[in-house]
Protein backbone atom coordinates (compact mmCIF):
# COMPACT_ATOMS: atom_id res chain seq x y z
CA UNK A 1 0.00 0.00 0.00
CA UNK A 2 1.24 3.33 -1.14
CA UNK A 3 1.82 5.86 1.96
CA UNK A 4 2.58 9.64 2.33
CA UNK A 5 5.59 10.32 2.15
CA UNK A 6 7.40 9.96 5.59
CA UNK A 7 4.43 9.65 7.20
CA UNK A 8 5.12 6.48 9.53
CA UNK A 9 8.60 8.26 10.07
CA UNK A 10 6.65 11.08 11.28
CA UNK A 11 4.01 9.18 13.24
CA UNK A 12 6.42 6.74 14.80
CA UNK A 13 9.77 8.01 14.87
CA UNK A 14 12.17 9.02 17.29
CA UNK A 15 11.62 6.47 20.21
CA UNK A 16 9.72 8.26 23.04
CA UNK A 17 11.30 8.20 26.11
CA UNK A 18 9.26 6.49 29.44
CA UNK A 19 8.14 8.72 31.87
CA UNK A 20 10.05 8.36 35.16
CA UNK A 21 8.77 5.29 36.74
CA UNK A 22 9.08 6.39 40.28
CA UNK A 23 8.98 10.32 40.76
CA UNK A 24 10.96 11.88 43.63
CA UNK A 25 8.76 13.61 45.83
CA UNK A 26 7.10 16.61 45.32
CA UNK A 27 5.19 18.18 47.39
CA UNK A 28 1.74 19.87 46.08
CA UNK A 29 1.21 23.19 46.48
CA UNK A 30 5.12 23.90 46.47
CA UNK A 31 6.44 25.77 43.79
CA UNK A 32 8.17 23.86 41.81
CA UNK A 33 12.14 23.64 42.35
CA UNK A 34 13.87 26.12 39.61
CA UNK A 35 16.45 24.41 38.21
CA UNK A 36 17.60 23.91 34.92
CA UNK A 37 15.41 21.24 32.99
CA UNK A 38 16.57 19.30 29.57
CA UNK A 39 13.46 19.21 27.02
CA UNK A 40 13.99 15.41 27.28
CA UNK A 41 14.84 13.06 28.81
CA UNK A 42 13.02 14.39 32.22
CA UNK A 43 14.53 14.68 35.25
CA UNK A 44 11.85 17.51 36.84
CA UNK A 45 10.53 15.51 39.30
CA UNK A 46 6.52 15.03 37.79
CA UNK A 47 3.99 14.35 38.95
CA UNK A 48 3.72 14.78 42.79
CA UNK A 49 3.83 11.33 44.39
CA UNK A 50 1.14 12.38 46.58
CA UNK A 51 -2.03 11.90 44.87
CA UNK A 52 -3.64 15.29 42.80
CA UNK A 53 -3.00 18.35 44.29
CA UNK A 54 -6.12 19.46 46.94
CA UNK A 55 -8.09 22.17 45.52
CA UNK A 56 -6.82 25.31 46.07
CA UNK A 57 -8.98 28.75 46.53
CA UNK A 58 -8.58 31.70 43.69
CA UNK A 59 -9.92 34.86 42.89
CA UNK A 60 -13.04 34.25 40.91
CA UNK A 61 -12.16 36.36 37.50
CA UNK A 62 -14.31 38.66 36.23
CA UNK A 63 -16.50 37.82 33.68
CA UNK A 64 -15.86 39.39 30.41
CA UNK A 65 -18.64 42.09 29.23
CA UNK A 66 -20.17 41.59 25.84
CA UNK A 67 -17.96 44.45 24.88
CA UNK A 68 -14.85 42.89 26.24
CA UNK A 69 -15.68 40.14 23.87
CA UNK A 70 -16.27 41.85 20.88
CA UNK A 71 -12.87 43.00 21.33
CA UNK A 72 -11.02 40.13 21.95
CA UNK A 73 -12.30 38.96 18.12
CA UNK A 74 -13.46 35.64 17.21
CA UNK A 75 -11.72 32.77 17.98
CA UNK A 76 -8.28 31.31 16.23
CA UNK A 77 -9.76 29.64 12.88
CA UNK A 78 -8.53 26.57 11.32
CA UNK A 79 -6.86 28.13 8.66
CA UNK A 80 -5.16 29.83 11.50
CA UNK A 81 -4.60 26.87 13.45
CA UNK A 82 -3.37 24.76 10.29
CA UNK A 83 -0.96 27.25 9.54
CA UNK A 84 1.04 27.27 13.25
CA UNK A 85 0.47 23.03 12.82
CA UNK A 86 2.94 23.58 9.48
CA UNK A 87 4.83 26.18 10.94
CA UNK A 88 5.65 24.33 14.04
CA UNK A 89 6.12 20.88 11.75
CA UNK A 90 9.09 22.49 9.69
CA UNK A 91 10.34 23.31 12.83
CA UNK A 92 10.64 19.59 13.41
CA UNK A 93 8.11 19.77 16.43
CA UNK A 94 7.35 16.39 17.32
CA UNK A 95 3.59 15.09 16.63
CA UNK A 96 1.80 13.77 19.25
CA UNK A 97 1.58 10.40 18.19
CA UNK A 98 -0.46 7.03 19.32
CA UNK A 99 2.78 4.07 18.63
CA UNK A 100 4.77 4.05 22.43
CA UNK A 101 6.76 1.42 21.23
CA UNK A 102 8.23 -0.58 18.39
CA UNK A 103 5.71 -3.58 19.06
CA UNK A 104 2.71 -1.59 19.03
CA UNK A 105 3.73 -0.22 15.27
CA UNK A 106 4.13 -3.94 14.37
CA UNK A 107 0.23 -4.55 14.68
CA UNK A 108 -0.34 -1.27 13.95
CA UNK A 109 -2.71 -1.47 10.80
CA UNK A 110 -4.56 -5.16 12.13
CA UNK A 111 -5.10 -3.18 15.19
CA UNK A 112 -6.61 -0.62 13.10
CA UNK A 113 -8.35 -2.92 10.98
CA UNK A 114 -9.80 -4.85 13.62
CA UNK A 115 -10.82 -1.61 15.16
CA UNK A 116 -12.72 -0.78 11.99
CA UNK A 117 -14.08 -4.42 11.75
CA UNK A 118 -18.04 -3.62 11.97
CA UNK A 119 -17.73 -0.91 9.34
CA UNK A 120 -15.73 -2.73 6.95
CA UNK A 121 -17.51 -6.06 7.34
CA UNK A 122 -20.96 -4.18 6.75
CA UNK A 123 -19.38 -2.74 3.19
CA UNK A 124 -17.81 -5.85 2.41
CA UNK A 125 -21.01 -8.05 2.56
CA UNK A 126 -23.01 -4.86 0.88
CA UNK A 127 -20.48 -5.15 -1.75
CA UNK A 128 -20.64 -8.78 -2.48
CA UNK A 129 -24.14 -8.44 -2.39
CA UNK A 130 -24.41 -5.56 -4.70
CA UNK A 131 -21.74 -6.44 -7.43
CA UNK A 132 -23.01 -10.07 -8.63
CA UNK A 133 -23.26 -9.78 -12.08
CA UNK A 134 -19.29 -9.49 -13.83
CA UNK A 135 -20.30 -6.57 -16.17
CA UNK A 136 -20.49 -2.98 -14.56
CA UNK A 137 -24.46 -1.91 -15.42
CA UNK A 138 -26.69 1.44 -13.90
CA UNK A 139 -28.20 -0.91 -11.56
CA UNK A 140 -25.59 -2.42 -9.43
CA UNK A 141 -24.33 1.61 -9.42
CA UNK A 142 -27.14 2.91 -7.83
CA UNK A 143 -27.40 0.06 -5.27
CA UNK A 144 -23.86 0.80 -4.54
CA UNK A 145 -24.88 3.82 -3.98
CA UNK A 146 -26.94 3.75 -1.35
CA UNK A 147 -25.38 1.28 -0.01
CA UNK A 148 -22.72 4.02 1.01
CA UNK A 149 -25.22 6.40 1.77
CA UNK A 150 -26.59 4.38 4.71
CA UNK A 151 -23.24 3.46 5.48
CA UNK A 152 -23.03 7.42 6.47
CA UNK A 153 -20.22 8.50 3.95
CA UNK A 154 -22.61 11.12 2.86
CA UNK A 155 -24.36 11.91 -0.19
CA UNK A 156 -21.29 13.60 -1.76
CA UNK A 157 -19.20 11.01 -1.37
CA UNK A 158 -21.21 8.38 -2.52
CA UNK A 159 -22.24 10.45 -5.26
CA UNK A 160 -18.29 10.70 -6.34
CA UNK A 161 -17.30 6.82 -5.99
CA UNK A 162 -20.51 6.01 -8.31
CA UNK A 163 -19.15 8.31 -11.00
CA UNK A 164 -15.62 7.23 -10.56
CA UNK A 165 -16.76 3.71 -11.11
CA UNK A 166 -19.46 4.90 -13.86
CA UNK A 167 -16.60 6.91 -15.86
CA UNK A 168 -13.67 4.15 -15.67
CA UNK A 169 -15.55 0.62 -15.33
CA UNK A 170 -18.90 0.66 -16.81
CA UNK A 171 -19.79 -2.18 -19.14
CA UNK A 172 -16.61 -3.94 -18.04
CA UNK A 173 -16.26 -6.96 -15.92
CA UNK A 174 -15.66 -5.68 -12.18
CA UNK A 175 -14.50 -7.69 -9.16
CA UNK A 176 -15.66 -6.71 -5.61
CA UNK A 177 -11.69 -6.18 -4.88
CA UNK A 178 -11.46 -3.64 -7.25
CA UNK A 179 -15.00 -2.14 -6.07
CA UNK A 180 -12.94 -1.74 -2.53
CA UNK A 181 -10.19 -0.41 -4.05
CA UNK A 182 -11.64 2.21 -5.97
CA UNK A 183 -13.42 2.92 -2.71
CA UNK A 184 -10.34 3.13 -0.57
CA UNK A 185 -8.53 5.54 -3.50
CA UNK A 186 -11.68 7.58 -2.99
CA UNK A 187 -11.91 7.82 0.66
CA UNK A 188 -8.20 8.56 1.03
CA UNK A 189 -8.50 11.61 -1.63
CA UNK A 190 -10.93 12.87 1.13
CA UNK A 191 -9.07 12.00 3.93
CA UNK A 192 -5.60 13.20 3.14
CA UNK A 193 -5.91 16.72 3.70
CA UNK A 194 -7.37 16.48 7.17
CA UNK A 195 -5.12 14.08 8.47
CA UNK A 196 -2.95 15.90 10.63
CA UNK A 197 -1.08 15.18 13.93
CA UNK A 198 -1.89 17.34 17.13
CA UNK A 199 1.45 19.08 17.55
CA UNK A 200 2.95 20.68 20.92
CA UNK A 201 4.00 24.00 19.88
CA UNK A 202 6.90 24.41 21.53
CA UNK A 203 6.12 28.91 22.29
CA UNK A 204 3.09 28.08 23.85
CA UNK A 205 3.52 26.91 27.97
CA UNK A 206 1.71 24.94 29.26
CA UNK A 207 0.22 24.42 25.71
CA UNK A 208 -3.96 24.48 26.82
CA UNK A 209 -5.84 21.60 25.24
CA UNK A 210 -9.57 22.10 25.48
CA UNK A 211 -11.61 19.30 25.18
CA UNK A 212 -15.71 19.72 24.05
CA UNK A 213 -18.48 17.07 23.30
CA UNK A 214 -21.42 16.03 23.58
CA UNK A 215 -22.41 14.03 26.81
CA UNK A 216 -20.75 10.31 26.82
CA UNK A 217 -18.78 11.42 23.66
CA UNK A 218 -15.39 9.97 24.95
CA UNK A 219 -14.14 13.35 26.20
CA UNK A 220 -12.65 11.86 29.52
CA UNK A 221 -11.41 8.39 27.88
CA UNK A 222 -9.80 10.83 25.19
CA UNK A 223 -7.75 12.95 27.66
CA UNK A 224 -6.45 9.80 29.78
CA UNK A 225 -5.40 8.65 26.20
CA UNK A 226 -3.61 12.03 25.37
CA UNK A 227 -1.98 12.01 28.63
CA UNK A 228 -0.25 8.65 28.29
CA UNK A 229 1.01 9.01 24.89
CA UNK A 230 2.15 12.67 25.88
CA UNK A 231 3.53 11.36 29.46
CA UNK A 232 5.40 8.50 27.06
CA UNK A 233 6.65 11.33 24.78
CA UNK A 234 8.07 12.07 28.61
CA UNK A 235 6.43 15.15 28.70
CA UNK A 236 5.36 17.01 31.94
CA UNK A 237 1.13 16.28 31.47
CA UNK A 238 -1.77 18.64 33.63
CA UNK A 239 -4.84 17.69 33.62
CA UNK A 240 -7.89 19.92 34.82
CA UNK A 241 -11.28 18.56 35.96
CA UNK A 242 -13.84 21.13 33.87
CA UNK A 243 -16.63 18.65 34.42
CA UNK A 244 -17.32 20.12 37.77
CA UNK A 245 -21.42 19.04 37.63
CA UNK A 246 -20.86 15.11 38.62
CA UNK A 247 -18.34 14.33 41.44
CA UNK A 248 -18.05 10.89 39.47
CA UNK A 249 -17.02 13.17 36.50
CA UNK A 250 -14.15 14.58 38.37
CA UNK A 251 -13.08 10.91 39.92
CA UNK A 252 -12.74 9.55 36.39
CA UNK A 253 -10.32 12.16 35.81
CA UNK A 254 -8.38 11.92 38.75
CA UNK A 255 -7.65 8.21 38.14
CA UNK A 256 -6.71 8.77 34.38
CA UNK A 257 -4.60 11.18 35.93
CA UNK A 258 -2.86 8.70 38.56
CA UNK A 259 -2.41 6.11 35.96
CA UNK A 260 -0.56 8.28 33.39
CA UNK A 261 1.26 10.04 36.25
CA UNK A 262 -0.49 13.77 35.71
CA UNK A 263 -1.69 15.65 38.78
CA UNK A 264 -5.59 16.67 38.38
CA UNK A 265 -6.30 19.89 39.17
CA UNK A 266 -9.76 19.78 40.89
CA UNK A 267 -12.90 21.25 42.91
CA UNK A 268 -15.61 19.77 44.62
CA UNK A 269 -18.39 19.05 42.72
CA UNK A 270 -20.86 21.64 41.59
CA UNK A 271 -17.84 24.69 41.53
CA UNK A 272 -17.93 26.99 38.86
CA UNK A 273 -16.40 25.59 35.97
CA UNK A 274 -14.29 28.60 34.71
CA UNK A 275 -12.91 29.28 37.53
CA UNK A 276 -11.61 25.67 37.84
CA UNK A 277 -9.87 26.97 34.59
CA UNK A 278 -8.71 29.92 35.57
CA UNK A 279 -6.99 28.37 38.44
CA UNK A 280 -5.81 25.43 36.22
CA UNK A 281 -3.71 27.49 33.75
CA UNK A 282 -2.36 29.64 36.67
CA UNK A 283 -1.11 26.48 38.62
CA UNK A 284 -0.39 25.04 35.04
CA UNK A 285 2.03 27.64 34.40
CA UNK A 286 3.37 27.92 37.71
CA UNK A 287 4.35 24.46 37.78
CA UNK A 288 6.45 23.99 34.53
CA UNK A 289 3.80 22.25 32.94
CA UNK A 290 3.61 21.29 29.52
CA UNK A 291 0.65 20.29 28.46
CA UNK A 292 -2.99 21.18 30.69
CA UNK A 293 -5.75 19.35 29.25
CA UNK A 294 -8.74 20.60 30.18
CA UNK A 295 -11.96 18.50 30.30
CA UNK A 296 -15.28 19.63 30.50
CA UNK A 297 -18.70 18.52 30.87
CA UNK A 298 -20.33 17.08 28.16
CA UNK A 299 -22.95 19.49 26.71
CA UNK A 300 -25.69 19.45 23.64
CA UNK A 301 -24.90 21.35 21.07
CA UNK A 302 -28.52 22.52 21.27
CA UNK A 303 -28.83 23.43 25.00
CA UNK A 304 -27.91 27.36 24.29
CA UNK A 305 -26.98 27.93 27.84
CA UNK A 306 -24.25 25.13 28.09
CA UNK A 307 -23.27 26.87 24.88
CA UNK A 308 -22.47 29.79 26.74
CA UNK A 309 -20.92 28.29 29.75
CA UNK A 310 -18.03 26.69 27.45
CA UNK A 311 -17.56 30.19 25.62
CA UNK A 312 -17.36 31.98 29.17
CA UNK A 313 -14.80 29.35 30.06
CA UNK A 314 -12.55 29.95 26.94
CA UNK A 315 -13.07 33.57 27.79
CA UNK A 316 -11.74 32.82 31.28
CA UNK A 317 -8.81 31.07 30.31
CA UNK A 318 -7.97 33.78 28.00
CA UNK A 319 -7.32 36.34 30.92
CA UNK A 320 -4.14 34.23 32.58
CA UNK A 321 -2.89 33.35 28.79
CA UNK A 322 -4.75 35.53 25.89
CA UNK A 323 -3.26 33.15 23.10
CA UNK A 324 -4.94 29.75 24.92
CA UNK A 325 -6.68 27.32 24.32
CA UNK A 326 -3.99 26.40 21.59
CA UNK A 327 -5.93 23.35 20.93
CA UNK A 328 -9.83 22.99 21.05
CA UNK A 329 -10.62 19.26 20.46
CA UNK A 330 -14.24 18.13 19.90
CA UNK A 331 -14.80 14.40 20.34
CA UNK A 332 -17.52 12.79 18.50
CA UNK A 333 -18.84 9.45 18.68
CA UNK A 334 -18.89 7.34 15.87
CA UNK A 335 -21.71 5.47 16.86
CA UNK A 336 -24.07 8.73 16.53
CA UNK A 337 -24.30 8.68 12.77
CA UNK A 338 -25.17 11.96 11.32
CA UNK A 339 -25.80 13.73 14.32
CA UNK A 340 -22.03 13.84 14.32
CA UNK A 341 -22.28 16.49 11.46
CA UNK A 342 -24.38 19.28 13.68
CA UNK A 343 -22.00 18.54 16.80
CA UNK A 344 -19.14 19.79 14.53
CA UNK A 345 -21.07 22.51 12.75
CA UNK A 346 -22.28 24.20 16.54
CA UNK A 347 -19.12 23.46 18.33
CA UNK A 348 -17.04 24.40 15.50
CA UNK A 349 -18.93 28.20 15.77
CA UNK A 350 -18.85 28.46 19.56
CA UNK A 351 -15.85 26.81 20.60
CA UNK A 352 -13.71 27.37 18.22
CA UNK A 353 -12.72 23.39 17.31
CA UNK A 354 -9.43 23.13 15.79
CA UNK A 355 -9.37 19.42 15.64
CA UNK A 356 -11.27 16.00 15.83
CA UNK A 357 -10.96 12.98 17.72
CA UNK A 358 -13.15 10.68 16.54
CA UNK A 359 -14.29 7.86 19.30
CA UNK A 360 -15.65 4.21 19.26
CA UNK A 361 -15.32 3.41 16.05
CA UNK A 362 -14.65 -0.44 17.25
CA UNK A 363 -18.42 0.16 17.85
CA UNK A 364 -20.08 1.08 15.41
CA UNK A 365 -21.01 -0.05 11.05
CA UNK A 366 -21.49 3.78 11.04
CA UNK A 367 -17.78 4.67 10.52
CA UNK A 368 -18.25 6.45 7.11
CA UNK A 369 -19.53 9.61 8.95
CA UNK A 370 -15.65 10.73 9.21
CA UNK A 371 -15.67 10.72 5.67
CA UNK A 372 -18.83 12.73 5.67
CA UNK A 373 -17.24 15.12 8.23
CA UNK A 374 -14.31 15.38 6.41
CA UNK A 375 -15.77 16.29 2.96
CA UNK A 376 -18.06 18.77 4.83
CA UNK A 377 -16.13 20.33 7.19
CA UNK A 378 -12.31 19.89 6.11
CA UNK A 379 -11.38 19.94 9.72
CA UNK A 380 -7.79 18.39 11.48
CA UNK A 381 -8.86 14.91 12.29
CA UNK A 382 -5.92 13.73 14.85
CA UNK A 383 -6.91 10.51 16.53
CA UNK A 384 -9.61 7.72 16.38
CA UNK A 385 -10.86 5.98 19.49
CA UNK A 386 -10.85 2.08 18.99
CA UNK A 387 -11.62 0.96 22.12
CA UNK A 388 -11.66 2.18 25.74
CA UNK A 389 -8.42 0.94 26.72
CA UNK A 390 -5.60 3.69 27.32
CA UNK A 391 -3.74 2.08 24.08
CA UNK A 392 -6.75 2.27 22.02
CA UNK A 393 -6.31 5.61 20.07
CA UNK A 394 -4.90 5.53 17.13
CA UNK A 395 -3.40 8.82 14.70
CA UNK A 396 -5.65 9.50 12.33
CA UNK A 397 -3.87 8.53 8.85
CA UNK A 398 -5.57 8.74 5.70
CA UNK A 399 -4.62 5.60 3.32
CA UNK A 400 -4.69 3.24 6.69
CA UNK A 401 -8.09 4.58 7.30
CA UNK A 402 -9.43 4.10 4.10
CA UNK A 403 -7.72 0.81 3.58
CA UNK A 404 -9.11 -0.54 6.67
CA UNK A 405 -13.01 1.24 6.54
CA UNK A 406 -13.05 -0.41 2.52
CA UNK A 407 -11.66 -3.77 3.59
CA UNK A 408 -8.57 -3.81 1.95
CA UNK A 409 -6.48 -5.93 4.00
N1 LIG B 1 -15.70 1.16 22.58
C1 LIG B 1 -15.24 2.36 22.88
N2 LIG B 1 -15.69 2.97 23.99
C2 LIG B 1 -15.21 4.20 24.26
C3 LIG B 1 -14.27 4.86 23.44
N3 LIG B 1 -14.01 6.07 23.99
C4 LIG B 1 -14.77 6.15 25.11
N4 LIG B 1 -15.49 5.04 25.28
C5 LIG B 1 -16.45 4.72 26.36
O1 LIG B 1 -17.55 5.59 26.26
C6 LIG B 1 -18.07 5.88 27.55
C7 LIG B 1 -18.12 7.38 27.75
O2 LIG B 1 -16.79 7.86 27.76
P1 LIG B 1 -16.36 9.15 28.59
O3 LIG B 1 -14.93 9.36 28.31
O4 LIG B 1 -16.79 9.06 29.99
O5 LIG B 1 -17.22 10.23 27.82
P2 LIG B 1 -17.40 11.76 28.18
O6 LIG B 1 -17.54 12.51 26.91
O7 LIG B 1 -16.34 12.21 29.10
O8 LIG B 1 -18.80 11.70 28.94
P3 LIG B 1 -19.48 12.85 29.83
O9 LIG B 1 -18.44 13.35 30.75
O10 LIG B 1 -20.59 12.12 30.52
O11 LIG B 1 -20.00 13.87 28.87
C8 LIG B 1 -17.17 5.17 28.54
O12 LIG B 1 -17.75 3.96 28.89
C9 LIG B 1 -15.90 4.93 27.74
O13 LIG B 1 -15.17 3.82 28.19
C10 LIG B 1 -13.81 4.18 22.26
O14 LIG B 1 -13.01 4.66 21.46
N5 LIG B 1 -14.33 2.92 22.04
MG1 LIG C 1 -16.44 13.09 30.95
Amino acid sequence: MEKKPGLLERLFGGGPKPPPETPPPFPPGEARPAEPAPERPLEIPWPPDEGPAPPVEVPQPPVASAEERALAGPPETTVDYIEKVEAAEEEGTEPVAAAPEPERKLGWFQRLASGLKRSSDQLTSGITSVFTKKKLDEAMLEEFEDLLIQSDFGLEMAAGVTATLRRDRFDRDITTDEVRAVLAGEVRKVLEPVARPLVIEPGRKPFVILVVGVNGSGKTTTIGKLSSLLRAQGRRVMLAAGDTFRAAAIEQLQVWGERTGAPVIARPAGSDASGLAFEAVTRAREEDAEVLIIDTAGRLHNREELMSELEKMIRVIRKVDETAPHATLLTLDATTGQNALNQVEIFGKRAGVTGIVMTKLDGTARGGILVAIAQKFGLPVHFIGVGEGVDNIETFAAADFAAAIAGKH
